[in-house]
Protein backbone atom coordinates (compact mmCIF):
# COMPACT_ATOMS: atom_id res chain seq x y z
CA UNK A 1 0.00 0.00 0.00
CA UNK A 2 1.28 3.59 -1.13
CA UNK A 3 1.01 6.35 2.11
CA UNK A 4 2.59 9.66 1.17
CA UNK A 5 3.26 12.93 3.25
CA UNK A 6 3.46 16.25 2.20
CA UNK A 7 4.87 18.43 4.59
CA UNK A 8 4.64 22.22 3.99
CA UNK A 9 5.83 24.89 6.76
CA UNK A 10 3.82 27.24 7.61
CA UNK A 11 4.77 30.84 6.56
CA UNK A 12 7.89 29.71 6.35
CA UNK A 13 10.11 32.84 6.16
CA UNK A 14 8.04 34.38 8.68
CA UNK A 15 8.17 32.02 11.09
CA UNK A 16 11.46 31.62 11.15
CA UNK A 17 12.41 35.58 11.22
CA UNK A 18 9.99 35.58 14.39
CA UNK A 19 11.10 32.41 15.89
CA UNK A 20 14.64 33.79 15.83
CA UNK A 21 13.65 37.74 16.45
CA UNK A 22 11.20 36.57 19.40
CA UNK A 23 10.12 41.04 19.82
CA UNK A 24 8.04 39.97 16.81
CA UNK A 25 5.92 37.76 18.96
CA UNK A 26 2.24 38.40 18.48
CA UNK A 27 2.90 41.45 15.48
CA UNK A 28 1.68 41.39 12.03
CA UNK A 29 5.13 40.45 9.75
CA UNK A 30 5.56 40.76 6.33
CA UNK A 31 8.68 39.56 4.87
CA UNK A 32 9.16 41.57 1.50
CA UNK A 33 11.45 44.03 -0.37
CA UNK A 34 11.65 47.43 1.81
CA UNK A 35 8.17 49.66 1.65
CA UNK A 36 9.89 52.47 1.25
CA UNK A 37 11.64 51.65 -1.69
CA UNK A 38 8.33 51.41 -3.49
CA UNK A 39 9.26 48.47 -5.48
CA UNK A 40 9.10 44.90 -5.01
CA UNK A 41 7.07 42.95 -3.59
CA UNK A 42 5.89 40.68 -0.87
CA UNK A 43 7.18 36.89 -0.23
CA UNK A 44 5.19 35.72 2.82
CA UNK A 45 4.06 37.21 6.15
CA UNK A 46 2.94 35.57 9.08
CA UNK A 47 -1.25 34.75 9.89
CA UNK A 48 -2.03 37.71 11.94
CA UNK A 49 -0.68 40.01 8.85
CA UNK A 50 -3.30 37.66 6.15
CA UNK A 51 -5.87 39.09 8.67
CA UNK A 52 -5.13 42.38 7.17
CA UNK A 53 -5.58 40.84 3.38
CA UNK A 54 -1.62 40.77 2.90
CA UNK A 55 -0.33 37.87 0.96
CA UNK A 56 2.86 36.31 -1.07
CA UNK A 57 3.54 38.06 -4.47
CA UNK A 58 1.88 41.48 -3.67
CA UNK A 59 3.14 44.68 -3.92
CA UNK A 60 5.04 45.31 -1.26
CA UNK A 61 2.81 49.00 -1.42
CA UNK A 62 -0.14 47.87 -1.02
CA UNK A 63 0.84 45.90 1.93
CA UNK A 64 2.19 49.01 3.13
CA UNK A 65 -1.41 51.36 2.62
CA UNK A 66 -3.17 47.70 4.22
CA UNK A 67 -0.60 48.09 7.04
CA UNK A 68 -1.56 51.77 7.17
CA UNK A 69 -5.14 51.65 7.43
CA UNK A 70 -5.25 48.97 10.12
CA UNK A 71 -2.77 51.34 11.76
CA UNK A 72 -5.84 54.19 11.40
CA UNK A 73 -8.19 51.02 12.82
CA UNK A 74 -5.54 51.20 15.89
CA UNK A 75 -4.65 47.82 15.53
CA UNK A 76 -1.11 47.14 15.30
CA UNK A 77 1.07 48.41 12.24
CA UNK A 78 2.66 45.65 10.29
CA UNK A 79 6.64 45.00 10.74
CA UNK A 80 8.42 44.41 7.51
CA UNK A 81 11.50 42.71 7.27
CA UNK A 82 14.05 42.37 4.42
CA UNK A 83 14.24 38.20 3.42
CA UNK A 84 17.52 36.61 4.21
CA UNK A 85 17.88 34.33 1.94
CA UNK A 86 20.91 32.18 3.11
CA UNK A 87 19.74 31.92 6.50
CA UNK A 88 16.01 30.52 5.07
CA UNK A 89 17.82 28.03 3.28
CA UNK A 90 20.28 26.49 5.92
CA UNK A 91 17.16 26.09 8.56
CA UNK A 92 15.41 24.55 5.44
CA UNK A 93 18.58 21.79 4.84
CA UNK A 94 18.59 21.18 8.72
CA UNK A 95 14.98 20.46 8.94
CA UNK A 96 15.12 18.45 5.78
CA UNK A 97 17.96 16.42 6.95
CA UNK A 98 15.84 16.24 10.49
CA UNK A 99 13.09 14.79 8.60
CA UNK A 100 15.36 12.80 5.79
CA UNK A 101 16.95 10.71 9.39
CA UNK A 102 13.34 9.80 9.96
CA UNK A 103 11.56 8.80 6.49
CA UNK A 104 13.28 6.58 4.22
CA UNK A 105 12.38 7.83 1.28
CA UNK A 106 11.55 12.18 0.57
CA UNK A 107 11.90 14.22 -2.24
CA UNK A 108 12.37 17.93 -1.19
CA UNK A 109 10.45 20.16 -3.53
CA UNK A 110 10.85 23.39 -2.48
CA UNK A 111 12.83 25.42 0.42
CA UNK A 112 9.77 24.33 2.59
CA UNK A 113 7.99 21.15 1.11
CA UNK A 114 8.76 17.37 0.62
CA UNK A 115 6.96 14.71 -0.26
CA UNK A 116 7.31 12.08 2.40
CA UNK A 117 6.97 8.04 1.02
CA UNK A 118 5.20 6.68 4.63
CA UNK A 119 4.78 3.42 2.87
CA UNK A 120 6.99 1.78 5.33
CA UNK A 121 4.49 2.55 7.65
CA UNK A 122 1.98 0.18 6.14
CA UNK A 123 -1.37 1.59 7.72
CA UNK A 124 -3.14 5.23 7.57
CA UNK A 125 -2.99 4.76 11.01
CA UNK A 126 0.25 4.22 11.99
CA UNK A 127 1.74 7.19 9.34
CA UNK A 128 -1.11 9.63 10.61
CA UNK A 129 0.51 8.95 13.99
CA UNK A 130 4.20 9.37 12.71
CA UNK A 131 3.06 12.54 11.41
CA UNK A 132 1.70 14.10 14.52
CA UNK A 133 5.18 12.80 16.34
CA UNK A 134 7.42 14.18 13.29
CA UNK A 135 5.28 18.30 13.37
CA UNK A 136 6.18 17.81 17.55
CA UNK A 137 9.56 16.86 17.15
CA UNK A 138 10.29 19.56 14.66
CA UNK A 139 7.99 22.14 16.71
CA UNK A 140 10.33 21.10 20.01
CA UNK A 141 13.42 21.26 17.79
CA UNK A 142 13.34 23.74 15.54
CA UNK A 143 10.09 26.00 17.16
CA UNK A 144 8.54 26.07 13.78
CA UNK A 145 5.32 24.47 12.27
CA UNK A 146 4.30 22.66 9.76
CA UNK A 147 1.07 21.49 8.24
CA UNK A 148 0.90 17.98 6.77
CA UNK A 149 -1.13 16.11 4.44
CA UNK A 150 -1.25 12.13 3.82
CA UNK A 151 -2.63 10.55 1.13
CA UNK A 152 -2.26 7.56 -1.45
CA UNK A 153 -0.13 9.63 -4.06
CA UNK A 154 1.19 12.97 -3.77
CA UNK A 155 -1.29 15.01 -5.68
CA UNK A 156 -3.91 14.41 -2.89
CA UNK A 157 -1.05 14.14 0.00
CA UNK A 158 -0.10 18.18 -1.24
CA UNK A 159 -3.80 19.25 -1.24
CA UNK A 160 -4.32 17.72 1.88
CA UNK A 161 -1.38 19.76 3.46
CA UNK A 162 -3.17 22.75 2.82
CA UNK A 163 -6.50 21.51 4.17
CA UNK A 164 -5.46 22.64 8.38
CA UNK A 165 -2.63 25.20 8.15
CA UNK A 166 -1.30 26.14 10.22
CA UNK A 167 -0.26 23.06 12.42
CA UNK A 168 -2.73 21.01 10.64
CA UNK A 169 -2.93 17.35 10.10
CA UNK A 170 -5.17 15.98 7.53
CA UNK A 171 -5.33 12.62 6.30
CA UNK A 172 -7.58 11.52 2.75
CA UNK A 173 -7.85 7.66 3.15
CA UNK A 174 -8.09 5.77 -0.47
CA UNK A 175 -11.79 5.44 -0.53
CA UNK A 176 -12.40 8.80 0.00
CA UNK A 177 -10.55 10.29 -2.35
CA UNK A 178 -13.16 10.81 -5.42
CA UNK A 179 -15.71 12.35 -2.44
CA UNK A 180 -12.81 14.61 -1.09
CA UNK A 181 -11.75 16.07 -4.12
CA UNK A 182 -15.12 16.64 -5.39
CA UNK A 183 -15.67 18.58 -2.91
CA UNK A 184 -12.64 21.13 -3.90
CA UNK A 185 -12.93 23.94 -6.27
CA UNK A 186 -11.10 22.98 -10.07
CA UNK A 187 -8.41 25.34 -8.64
CA UNK A 188 -7.30 22.56 -6.48
CA UNK A 189 -5.82 20.54 -9.05
CA UNK A 190 -2.32 21.11 -9.81
CA UNK A 191 -1.82 22.74 -12.92
CA UNK A 192 -4.81 25.30 -12.85
CA UNK A 193 -4.23 28.31 -12.58
CA UNK A 194 -6.13 31.67 -13.08
CA UNK A 195 -6.42 31.62 -17.21
CA UNK A 196 -7.10 28.21 -17.11
CA UNK A 197 -9.73 28.29 -14.06
CA UNK A 198 -11.11 30.95 -16.62
CA UNK A 199 -11.81 29.00 -19.47
CA UNK A 200 -13.11 25.92 -17.32
CA UNK A 201 -15.26 28.33 -15.37
CA UNK A 202 -16.56 29.73 -19.05
CA UNK A 203 -17.45 26.35 -19.73
CA UNK A 204 -19.40 25.38 -16.55
CA UNK A 205 -16.86 23.15 -14.96
CA UNK A 206 -16.51 25.09 -11.10
CA UNK A 207 -15.92 22.25 -9.30
CA UNK A 208 -13.66 18.66 -9.87
CA UNK A 209 -17.49 17.19 -9.02
CA UNK A 210 -18.17 18.68 -12.41
CA UNK A 211 -15.02 17.46 -13.95
CA UNK A 212 -15.62 14.08 -12.61
CA UNK A 213 -19.24 14.16 -13.76
CA UNK A 214 -18.13 15.35 -17.70
CA UNK A 215 -16.92 13.00 -19.76
CA UNK A 216 -13.51 13.06 -20.75
CA UNK A 217 -14.46 12.93 -24.53
CA UNK A 218 -15.93 16.56 -23.72
CA UNK A 219 -13.21 17.62 -21.87
CA UNK A 220 -10.86 17.03 -24.63
CA UNK A 221 -12.89 18.25 -27.29
CA UNK A 222 -12.44 21.23 -25.37
CA UNK A 223 -8.88 21.57 -23.98
CA UNK A 224 -6.91 18.48 -25.85
CA UNK A 225 -4.66 16.86 -24.09
CA UNK A 226 -4.88 19.15 -21.16
CA UNK A 227 -8.53 18.16 -20.79
CA UNK A 228 -7.63 14.35 -20.43
CA UNK A 229 -5.24 15.14 -17.51
CA UNK A 230 -7.55 17.21 -16.40
CA UNK A 231 -10.19 14.05 -15.94
CA UNK A 232 -7.29 11.64 -14.38
CA UNK A 233 -6.30 14.11 -11.68
CA UNK A 234 -9.92 15.05 -10.89
CA UNK A 235 -10.06 11.19 -9.94
CA UNK A 236 -7.07 11.51 -7.92
CA UNK A 237 -5.58 8.47 -9.68
CA UNK A 238 -2.09 9.80 -9.76
CA UNK A 239 0.90 6.92 -8.85
CA UNK A 240 3.43 9.12 -9.22
CA UNK A 241 6.76 8.64 -7.44
CA UNK A 242 8.48 9.72 -5.06
CA UNK A 243 12.00 10.85 -6.35
CA UNK A 244 14.53 10.03 -3.64
CA UNK A 245 16.80 12.69 -3.04
CA UNK A 246 20.43 11.62 -3.71
CA UNK A 247 21.28 10.45 -0.16
CA UNK A 248 24.85 11.28 -0.82
CA UNK A 249 24.43 15.01 -0.70
CA UNK A 250 23.81 14.52 3.24
CA UNK A 251 25.67 14.86 5.75
CA UNK A 252 25.31 14.30 9.43
CA UNK A 253 26.68 16.53 11.87
CA UNK A 254 26.99 17.25 15.71
CA UNK A 255 28.73 20.18 17.65
CA UNK A 256 29.56 21.69 20.80
CA UNK A 257 29.82 24.94 22.41
CA UNK A 258 32.37 24.87 25.37
CA UNK A 259 31.13 26.76 28.81
CA UNK A 260 34.82 27.83 28.87
CA UNK A 261 36.61 28.76 25.87
CA UNK A 262 39.90 26.68 25.73
CA UNK A 263 43.04 25.20 24.42
CA UNK A 264 43.47 22.30 26.53
CA UNK A 265 44.50 19.40 24.47
CA UNK A 266 43.01 17.07 26.14
CA UNK A 267 39.73 18.63 26.85
CA UNK A 268 39.40 19.19 23.19
CA UNK A 269 40.41 15.53 22.12
CA UNK A 270 37.94 14.42 24.52
CA UNK A 271 35.40 16.68 23.43
CA UNK A 272 35.94 15.67 19.69
CA UNK A 273 36.16 11.74 20.59
CA UNK A 274 32.65 11.98 22.23
CA UNK A 275 31.38 13.98 18.91
CA UNK A 276 32.32 11.57 16.66
CA UNK A 277 30.76 9.14 18.94
CA UNK A 278 27.36 11.15 18.85
CA UNK A 279 27.71 11.33 14.98
CA UNK A 280 28.07 7.42 14.98
CA UNK A 281 25.30 6.74 17.27
CA UNK A 282 23.03 8.59 14.45
CA UNK A 283 24.53 7.16 11.29
CA UNK A 284 23.08 3.79 12.97
CA UNK A 285 19.75 4.85 13.97
CA UNK A 286 19.77 6.74 10.47
CA UNK A 287 21.15 3.41 8.43
CA UNK A 288 24.49 4.49 6.77
CA UNK A 289 26.46 1.93 6.45
CA UNK A 290 29.41 4.38 5.59
CA UNK A 291 30.54 7.15 4.83
CA UNK A 292 33.72 8.98 2.84
CA UNK A 293 34.20 12.46 3.76
CA UNK A 294 34.63 14.12 7.78
CA UNK A 295 34.30 17.45 8.03
CA UNK A 296 35.89 19.74 11.48
CA UNK A 297 34.33 23.07 12.41
CA UNK A 298 36.25 25.22 14.75
CA UNK A 299 35.19 28.56 16.31
CA UNK A 300 37.42 30.66 17.91
CA UNK A 301 36.44 32.74 21.20
CA UNK A 302 36.50 36.36 18.82
CA UNK A 303 33.72 34.31 16.74
CA UNK A 304 36.26 33.26 13.52
CA UNK A 305 35.27 30.31 11.69
CA UNK A 306 36.61 27.71 10.02
CA UNK A 307 36.02 24.15 8.65
CA UNK A 308 38.75 21.57 7.56
CA UNK A 309 37.69 18.39 5.68
CA UNK A 310 39.17 15.32 4.76
CA UNK A 311 38.13 12.55 2.48
CA UNK A 312 39.51 9.18 2.68
CA UNK A 313 39.92 6.89 0.08
CA UNK A 314 38.03 3.55 1.57
CA UNK A 315 34.34 4.47 2.76
CA UNK A 316 34.12 3.65 6.84
CA UNK A 317 32.09 3.52 9.86
CA UNK A 318 35.27 2.78 11.89
CA UNK A 319 34.80 5.01 15.10
CA UNK A 320 39.06 4.92 15.11
CA UNK A 321 39.38 6.30 11.69
CA UNK A 322 36.72 8.85 12.05
CA UNK A 323 38.06 9.77 15.09
CA UNK A 324 41.76 9.55 13.87
CA UNK A 325 40.78 11.70 10.64
CA UNK A 326 38.82 14.53 12.87
CA UNK A 327 41.58 14.58 15.36
CA UNK A 328 44.18 14.97 12.35
CA UNK A 329 41.98 18.28 11.19
CA UNK A 330 42.05 19.51 14.41
CA UNK A 331 45.43 19.62 15.30
CA UNK A 332 46.61 22.46 13.10
CA UNK A 333 44.29 24.71 14.85
CA UNK A 334 45.60 24.15 18.27
CA UNK A 335 49.45 25.39 16.40
CA UNK A 336 50.96 27.83 14.55
CA UNK A 337 50.03 26.69 11.72
CA UNK A 338 46.52 27.48 11.69
CA UNK A 339 46.51 29.43 15.11
CA UNK A 340 49.51 32.06 15.31
CA UNK A 341 48.38 34.12 17.47
CA UNK A 342 46.83 30.98 20.18
CA UNK A 343 43.12 32.36 20.09
CA UNK A 344 41.21 29.91 22.05
CA UNK A 345 38.73 28.03 21.13
CA UNK A 346 34.83 28.56 21.47
CA UNK A 347 33.29 25.41 19.51
CA UNK A 348 33.81 22.76 17.83
CA UNK A 349 32.00 20.51 15.24
CA UNK A 350 31.90 16.84 13.70
CA UNK A 351 30.19 15.74 10.41
CA UNK A 352 30.72 13.77 8.45
CA UNK A 353 29.29 13.19 4.31
CA UNK A 354 29.33 11.12 1.34
CA UNK A 355 27.14 8.55 3.02
CA UNK A 356 26.32 5.29 1.84
CA UNK A 357 22.76 4.12 3.55
N1 LIG B 1 7.84 32.73 -1.30
C1 LIG B 1 8.26 33.86 -2.00
N2 LIG B 1 7.45 34.40 -2.97
C2 LIG B 1 6.23 33.88 -3.24
C3 LIG B 1 5.79 32.72 -2.53
C4 LIG B 1 6.63 32.18 -1.56
O1 LIG B 1 9.36 34.35 -1.77
N3 LIG B 1 5.44 34.43 -4.16
C5 LIG B 1 8.72 32.18 -0.25
C6 LIG B 1 8.34 32.73 1.10
C7 LIG B 1 7.59 31.62 1.78
C8 LIG B 1 8.19 30.39 1.16
O2 LIG B 1 8.59 30.77 -0.16
O3 LIG B 1 7.73 31.67 3.20
C9 LIG B 1 7.24 29.21 1.12
O4 LIG B 1 6.11 29.55 0.35
P1 LIG B 1 4.67 29.02 0.65
O5 LIG B 1 3.87 29.20 -0.56
O6 LIG B 1 4.74 27.64 1.21
O7 LIG B 1 4.09 30.03 1.73
P2 LIG B 1 4.37 30.18 3.27
O8 LIG B 1 5.19 29.04 3.81
O9 LIG B 1 4.95 31.52 3.52
O10 LIG B 1 2.92 30.17 3.90
P3 LIG B 1 1.90 28.93 4.08
O11 LIG B 1 1.71 28.82 5.57
O12 LIG B 1 0.67 29.35 3.40
O13 LIG B 1 2.53 27.73 3.50
CA1 LIG C 1 4.65 26.93 3.36
CA1 LIG D 1 5.47 25.74 0.14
Amino acid sequence: MRIIGHIDFDAFFASVEERDNPWLKGLPVVVGSDPHSGRGVVATCNYKAREYGIHSAMPITKAWQLSQNAKREKKQEVIFITPTHRKYGKVSSELFTYIQEQVPSIQKVSVDEAYLDLSFLRSYKKAEAFAKKLQQGIKTKFKLTASIGIGPNKMIAKIASEEKKPHGLFVCLPRDVYTYLGKKTVRALPGVGNAFERKLKAKGFYSIRDIQEGSWEALESIFGSHGIELFQKAYGTGSEVIYTEPRTALSIGEEETFAVDTLSLKFLTNRLSSLCEDVLTRMETSGVKSIQTITLKIRFADFETHTARTTISTPTKNMRIIYASALKLLLPFLENEKNPHKKPIRLIGVSVSKLVY
